[in-house]
């Protein structure tokens, strides 16, 4: 084998000086390639994952944390994680859920006045213009308790929950509009709309699917709840969605797995069958207009309100000719729309096959209202073959696809078969396949699911490590494994343990699209981006009596926090203002109170709030939890609290 870099070398220089370092490097290489028991092949892989120290990464991917709650940021092609971003879950570094300003983030996320300290994330999404990314919000649901949350990427913090007010699940959210107009969170489990009781057998009559789409201003980056409207659906499981772009804009697409409206040992209104959710050979694809039903749910006569959000029917969605089923293969998964919006392509769990349907030939059934005929809600059903460019064989399990620059080739992910195979989907034909492990769910290209893929490298979300790291206990990582689709045939670069929660969906952005700041105006409320109230300038630190309310206005510089001491009595309610006066990059200090379950983070010139009782007698000690300084074990004070 000839050593690796002196290959390079014999390239690029000719001198005696330089041949004899590289040959010297060569001997260094060959030694540890030997030492490790590492392959040509293997170097080269990691020369291509490898970034020196200050090196950054090319793309940023933002992963769901799955049962975490949270959203995680790493680089590629390093897949070095740079960040947990805190979203349905409290994050004690970030103190996100342990200030009062980050509380009452997370408590919009409540339901029905229950406090919900977790979510089940499933699929962040990046806001667009033009069906690209634009690189300023980013958008996730909990599918647990139906809710969308949306981070701010000029700081990545979560800045607004929203739960559904008529889901009980939801699952094909959250998805972009092409230009953020609004966000798509469609339901899962068919379930009534309203809060009360309803047996089982009411099923077909009183449980409901549908679509929430969700306003959202994309200037401030909120969602606009009075803006929004659910389209009303049947209950049929809908399932994963996305927003159609270019030839199709203005449409949305979701899939459905249990037309039997199967719900566990009775099916309402059809003979007992086995095999519940999946006896029917299809399913439905949800096919809606969102942009003319934006239209029809201005118009108060169109909507129903239920919790004092907008429902469109049925039946009004039908009559606006804007909601259409078409068949698909039984017990379907993925659907995702082509970079120019011209095809849909459907995956199933159940089906070896993916099925590419052609818009335009859907538009010209909804055209001429060509029907063959209408489901038990009265839906017209478009027919499946008229509205299919193809399928094409592709394995077991097949389940989501990712587009590629490269016109008509994508990549999709095979469940069962625990591969990613890479297809054209024009023609229909397979070009190759790479073995990952295991059990791959998603599958996350370089913005490859934009109207713009950049290609490079897929990352397989794989739901089982099995053998693949150390063993850490029954309960495994989840495997990230990185794949360069540069060349003609996948090479599965590297293994990324994620000790999280399962990564179902992970969507990635050119790092040069992300402005993110690296401090803020002083005295920022960093949750609503204004001013906030308690701002406290150095030499305006003080203590405030007003009867038993206390408030301390403190700020926080290396290596001091001023106040160094604050005298409360027992019982007093205290709200405590703390602003990092720091302009330096990365100076932030944490801020804590011994026993009393308070912490925060500051960030170069933000301010937050402690707001609690002083109900525990006693001496106790506050500090810094950031090593900010050479002084920081220094940077304390005490809170006494007293019996009056
Ligand atoms: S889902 Cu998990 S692999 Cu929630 Cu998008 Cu397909
Ligand atoms: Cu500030 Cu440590």
């Amino acid at each position: 084998m000839k050593p690796v870099i002196s290959k390079i070398s014999s390239l690029l220089l000719g001198t005696t000086i330089a041949t004899t370092a590289l040959l010297a490097a060569d001997v260094e290489l060959s030694k540890v390639m030997k030492d490790r028991g590492l392959s040509e092949i293997d170097v080269i892989r990691a020369a291509k994952t490898y970034n020196p120290s200050g090196v950054k990464d090319e793309f940023v991917v933002f992963s769901s944390g799955g049962q975490s709650g949270q959203v995680i940021v790493y680089g590629v092609p390093s897949m070095r994680i740079l960040k947990y971003i805190g979203v349905f879950t409290p994050e004690p570094w970030q103190g996100y859920g342990y200030d009062k300003d980050s509380l009452e983030v997370l408590r919009q996320g409540n339901i029905r006045g229950k406090e919900i300290n977790w979510g089940d994330t499933h699929h962040p999404a990046l806001s667009e213009k033009d069906g690209k990314y634009d690189g300023k919000w980013l958008a996730i649901n909990d599918k647990a308790n139906p809710r969308i949350a949306i981070i701010d990427l000029e700081d990545f913090e979560t800045k607004q929950i929203v739960p559904n007010p008529v889901f009980k699940s939801n699952h094909g959210g959250a998805f972009f509009t092409p230009n953020s107009e609004y966000i798509i969170e469609a339901s899962q489990y068919g379930a009534p709309y309203d809060n009360n009781y309803h047996p089982i057998e009411d099923y077909k009559e009183t449980y409901r699917g549908g679509v929430t789409m969700w306003k959202f201003d994309d200037k401030i980056g909120r969602i606009m709840p009075k803006d929004s409207f659910t389209i009303e659906m049947p209950p049929y499981n809908q399932d994963l969605s996305d927003a159609g772009k270019g030839e199709s804009y203005g449409w949305g697409f979701t899939n459905s797995f249990n037309t039997e409206m199967y719900t566990g040992g009775i099916e309402v209104g059809m003979p007992p069958n086995e095999a519940g959710m999946s006896r029917n050979d299809t399913d439905f694809l949800h096919v809606y207009n969102w942009q003319k039903l934006a239209e029809v749910a201005k118009d108060p006569k169109n909507v129903k309100i239920i919790n004092d959000h907008k429902i469109i029917p049925m039946d009004i969605a039908v009559k606006n000719e804007a909601l259409f089923l078409i068949p698909e293969p039984k017990s379907p998964h993925g659907v995702d729309v082509s970079p120019d919006g011209k095809y849909l392509i459907v995956c199933g769990k159940l089906d070896t096959h993916a099925s590419v349907y052609d818009f335009k030939k859907i538009k010209e059934q909804i055209d001429k209202k060509e029907y063959i005929g209408k489901d038990p809600y009265g839906i017209p059903i478009l027919d499946m073959k008229k509205s299919l460019h193809g399928q094409a064989e592709l394995g077991l399990g097949p389940l989501h696809t990712q587009f590629s620059p490269v016109d008509g080739e994508v990549y999709t992910s095979l469940y069962v078969d625990s591969q990613v195979v890479k297809w054209n989907y024009k023609n229909l034909k397979v070009l190759d396949k790479v073995n990952v492990h295991y059990n791959i769910g998603h599958l996350a290209g370089m913005e490859g699911k934009s109207a713009d893929p950049q290609g490079k490298y897929i990352i397989a979300l794989n739901k089982l490590s099995i053998d693949r790291f150390q063993n850490v206990g029954p309960l495994h990582p989840q495997n990230h494994q990185l794949i360069d689709i540069s060349g003609k045939s996948m090479d599965l670069l590297v293994d990324m343990p994620l000790p999280l929660g399962e990564p179902h969906q992970a969507v990635s952005i050119r790092a040069s699209k992300l402005h993110p700041k690296v401090r803020y105006d002083m005295g920022t409320n960093t949750k609503t981006g204004e001013q906030h109230i308690g701002k406290t300038l150095a030499g305006q630190e003080r203590i405030e009596r007003n009867g038993n309310h206390v408030t301390i206005y403190s700020t926080l510089v290396r290596s001091h926090i001023n106040p160094e001491r604050i005298t409360v009595n027992k019982g007093d309610k205290v709200t405590l203002y703390m602003t990092n006066l720091e302009r330096a990059q990365d100076e932030t200090h944490g801020f804590t109170i011994n026993d009393y379950n308070l912490h925060t983070s500051l960030e170069p010139g933000e301010t937050s709030t402690f707001e609690f009782t002083a109900d525990l007698e006693g001496v106790f000690p506050y500090y810094c939890t950031e090593f900010c300084s050479a002084l920081h074990l220094e940077m304390m004070g005490y809170l006494m609290v007293k019996d009056p």
